[in-house]
């Protein structure tokens, strides 16, 4: 049990900063032993604070020793300040003067990841959200900008390459076989956003010519066996830093682009300034390592973390309230780059599916919060889907309602008005509304109220007038801390077909004499009622086109009307949408019905001519073929049952697979690629649909199948169609295939740590694999790290995430599996501890069987000694009345 409650940090009590940094001086010497830190703070007291009380405050952490500080030259007395694991204060300060902290720190020993440390041999470090506090004694807000100039020293031939932020202005040897690099960052910047490594590092050049002829030097920075793996990320890097010049009119501003890798990260990437550094699996791949899934991710986080460089780097945040005003306009920036570079609706699919899964889920548990919170104990609890995804749905509807051109003048005045400044949500929100002149007041309740709206929607059509009429009524749900929401601004897509298919002219009234078939509603009160005129017959509305609006929408849709859409909706968003929406119907309906109850026979119909048609956008087809996850299926259902929609969902793809046995064999071989690898839409959703193929004809133990994945599996040419062969044989009941194939894919990859992750995440997400026994047989496996996130999560991650069946074992292991992972990995690591509580804070919206077992587990962790802060907010919040 934890002794002391940490503490919540409220938004209402910000306050500017008392003192200024404008320069940060800093000197590494990095050792085998340690490292030193001198730094030199050039500070000023803060014109626009009321705060006179000539008292310093620095942030500091545990992990920080202090050897000596002076100001102004003179050494500091015992007893001139105070110094602990918490911060520094020094008293009575001039209203200028300069600070010189030195402090010692064991980075080989850090395995926390956060502040300087080590991850095979290099030494690197992580500051955002409030790492920088590790490394030094400073004011670590992300309203203290200031200039750095930073010193790098350490032994020539174990880290040849030293870097940092900026341009570097000087470089030379030391003696003793030690050297150093001095860099210079000209752009103030907040303190998370400092950058240092050192290492063994092979280099790969590339340049890019800005849009003003400026030529930037592009480098990547690898461990030698990695050297094969750059040219993904860096052609990644050239076309996002093209593409932020075209769409938002931003050029990059320094003379050097770094990129790192880094194997032990607690995260994917991180935006420092000009040294961005990598999670190595979100930014290595070479095609016979890396599968299309991964390539499509390094490509869309290496563009986030590059536009990073305006939307949070130039224009950064005040505080840590206002994380969504970087992270959810660059998302919306990362994804719409995706769009552009892809197929724009496959990838507005994905995004919904995870909106939809796991936000959704985040906005109706213990953890839901505002885009914008009000109060937080750990921030890097706050690193969430709400901050980023719903974040990055709220820009879209901004763009939504003001339409492209006045979205791009209001993302230019809000570049030009806040370049340099740390500024709010509200910032932007009132540059969108300058830029537009429109009225953004209610929907700022966007940010400000948690929870996913829900719109009820009902219809009526009156034939002696011919007018089609929709009622919508919205209604927020209560979540923590908040009850009796108001009512927000909701854009809402609408169509409407005829029986033909045809798009219907959208007449809003007797006189109106428009033709435009698609319309954009702007729901503002808690309900609305639209009228369509001049319409014949009764027409099938296509509702919340392009999904306007993160919300839950709510239609009494009947199986013709989700046939019809599925088959005739213009928008392909919709047309998917619609096909899910039918499976969902169909594994709905047999939850818990005795096995012999038929399978909708118009699913398999409407399946069929799927798979079949060789005409349709391939990319669609092969995302209309998976059916809706299990964990969706759990996130729409009260009192879920899990092993009841598991054993649903089985049954309907048991049908499937076995009804459409030829036609799969058919579309596995229409879909066979011969020639080179190629990463163009079409050639990944051939793949997509080949594997998907073959999974369902492994699901039914098929013989012919089995053949094709053995096959593949030895001929594959990539990690795509070697790892889908895997997946395949591993989920199916071929058990002797199933371990020969996981053995020799160990055996040819067992020096590839990012290949070995997915070997790892391929059995313990499996529900035929990823029994618990095998799971903890891979705790003890040689290839598993506890010290490293990445096989962290795709063992434990695996397991508690990915694999409910599994997971949600009626006799609680899995529950008290995970609740003892989660109290070893606190002590070692708290951010990675934290998260892998997210499976067990649900527990209030299971069926009572499992509801007492995932309470228990979360009870354990809570009853652990000395729970790190981290830890407790996320148990603590969930088991909360
Ligand atoms: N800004 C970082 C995330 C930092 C997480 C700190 N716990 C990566 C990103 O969103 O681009
Ligand atoms: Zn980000």
């Amino acid at each position: 049990m934890r002794t002391s409650q940490p503490k919540t940090i409220y938004l209402s009590e910000y306050q500017v900063p008392a003192y200024l940094v404008d320069h940060v001086d800093l000197r590494f010497e990095l050792f085998e032993e340690g490292a030193r830190v001198h730094s030199t703070l050039s500070v000023r007291r803060n014109p626009e604070s009321p705060n006179r009380s000539g008292q310093f405050e620095l942030d500091g952490d545990s992990l920080l020793k202090l050897e000596s500080a002076a100001l102004d030259g003179r050494a500091l007395e015992e007893g001139e300040y105070t110094a602990g694991s918490s911060g520094m204060v020094v008293p009575g300060v001039p209203d200028e003067f300069e600070l010189n902290v030195v402090t010692w720190l064991e980075p080989q020993n850090n395995t926390r990841l956060e502040g300087l440390y080590k991850s095979s041999g290099m030494f690197c470090t992580q500051c955002e959200a409030e790492g920088f506090r590790c490394i030094t004694y400073f004011p670590d807000r992300p309203d203290v900008m200031s200039r750095y100039r930073t010193r790098v020293e350490a032994d020539l031939a174990h880290y040849p390459v030293l870097l940092s932020n900026g341009n570097d202005v000087d470089r030379g040897e030391l003696g003793d076989g030690r050297h150093f690099v001095t860099w210079e960052d000209p752009f103030p910047k907040p303190s998370y956003l400092f950058a240092l490594v050192a290492g063994d590092l092979v280099e790969k050049k590339d340049a890019f010519t800005t849009e003003s002829g400026r030529e930037i030097d592009l480098r990547m920075y690898v461990e030698p066996r990695n050297a094969q793996k750059c040219d993904h990320a860096l052609a990644s890097l050239k076309r996002a830093m093209r593409w932020d010049e075209e769409v938002y009119g931003r050029e990059y501003d320094l003379n050097i682009f770094m990129i790192v890798a880094v194997d032990d990260f607690n995260m994917g990437a991180m935006e420092n300034k000009g040294l961005n550094i990598f999670n190595s699996s979100c930014v290595l791949a070479s095609e016979d390592t890396a599968t299309d899934i991964a390539f499509e991710r390094i490509e869309s986080i290496v563009a986030h973390e590059y536009f990073h460089n305006w939307s949070g780097n130039r224009v950064t945040c005040r505080d840590w309230f206002q994380l969504s005003l970087k992270e959810g306009f660059t998302v919306f920036r990362d994804t719409e780059f995706s769009s552009d570079v892809g197929s724009a609706t496959v990838k507005r699919i994905e995004d919904v599916t995870m909106l939809r899964t796991a936000q959704f889920a985040e906005d109706a548990g213990p953890m839901a919060h505002p885009v914008r919170p009000s109060s937080y104990m750990e921030i890097t609890n706050f690193y969430t889907l709400t901050i980023y995804e719903k974040g990055a749905e709220v820009v879209r509807m901004i763009r939504t309602l003001l339409g492209p051109e006045l979205f791009r003048q209001g993302s230019d005045l809000y570049f030009d008005r806040h370049d340099g400044q740390a500024v709010t949500t509200d910032d932007f929100v009132r540059a969108m509304e300058d830029a537009s002149g429109r009225d953004l007041s209610q929907f700022r309740l966007w940010y400000e109220q948690a929870g996913t709206p829900v719109l009820k929607v009902t219809d009526d059509y009156d034939s002696a007038r011919g007018v089609y009429s929709l009622t919508i009524r919205q209604h927020i749900p209560d979540t923590p801390g908040q009850k009796n929401k108001l009512p927000q601004h909701i854009p809402f897509g609408v169509g409407l077909l005829d029986s033909h298919g045809n798009s219907l002219p959208l007449q809003m009234s007797a006189s109106d004499e428009a033709e435009i078939t698609e319309r954009v509603l702007e729901l503002t009160d808690a309900e609305h009622i639209f009228e369509f005129h001049g319409l014949a017959e009764r027409p099938v509305p296509s509702l919340l086109r392009g999904f306007t609006a993160p919300v839950r929408l709510v239609y009494p849709w009947t199986r013709e009307q989700s046939m019809f859409l599925m088959s005739h909706d213009p928008d392909g968003f919709n047309r998917w949408d619609a096909g899910q929406r039918l499976a969902v119907d169909v594994i709905n309906s047999l939850v818990g019905k005795p096995s012999e109850t038929p399978v909708e026979p118009r699913l398999v119909t409407a399946y069929r001519s799927l798979i079949s048609n060789a005409e349709l956008d391939q990319a669609l087809v092969a995302k209309m073929l998976l059916l809706p996850s299990e964990a969706y299926l759990f996130e729409i259902t009260d009192e879920a049952d899990v092993q009841a929609i598991h054993t649903a969902r089985n049954r309907v793809l048991n049908e499937l697979a076995l009804t459409l046995r030829d036609e799969l064999v058919a579309c596995y071989h229409r879909n066979h690629q011969s020639g080179p690898y190629e990463l163009t839409p079409q050639a990944i959703a051939q793949r997509a649909l080949r594997n998907t193929a073959l999974a369902w004809l492994l699901h039914i133990n098929d013989d012919e199948g089995r053949e094709l994945a053995l096959r593949q599996f030895q001929e594959a040419g990539n990690m795509t169609d070697q790892s889908g062969a895997l997946r395949a044989l591993v989920n199916s009941d071929f058990e002797d295939d199933r371990e020969r194939a996981l053995e020799s894919f160990y055996q040819q990859w067992q020096k590839d740590p990012q290949v070995i992750e997915q070997w790892f995440s391929i059995q313990t997400s499996s529900p035929r694999a990823g029994r618990l026994a095998n799971v903890r047989a891979l705790l003890e496996h040689e290839a598993f790290d506890w010290k490293n996130p990445n096989k962290v999560r795709s063992v434990i991650g695996g397991f508690a995430g990915q694999n409910l069946v599994q997971f949600h074992n009626p006799d609680a292991s899995g529950y008290q599996f995970l609740a003892e992972q989660i109290c070893r990995l606190d002590d070692s690591n708290p951010q990675i501890a934290a998260r892998l509580v997210s499976p067990l804070t649900r527990w209030r919206k299971f069926a009572r069987l499992y509801r007492e077992g995932m309470k228990a587990a979360l009870e354990k962790v809570r009853d652990k000694e000395g729970l790190s802060a981290d830890v407790y907010e996320v148990v603590h919040k969930s088991l909360a009345d």
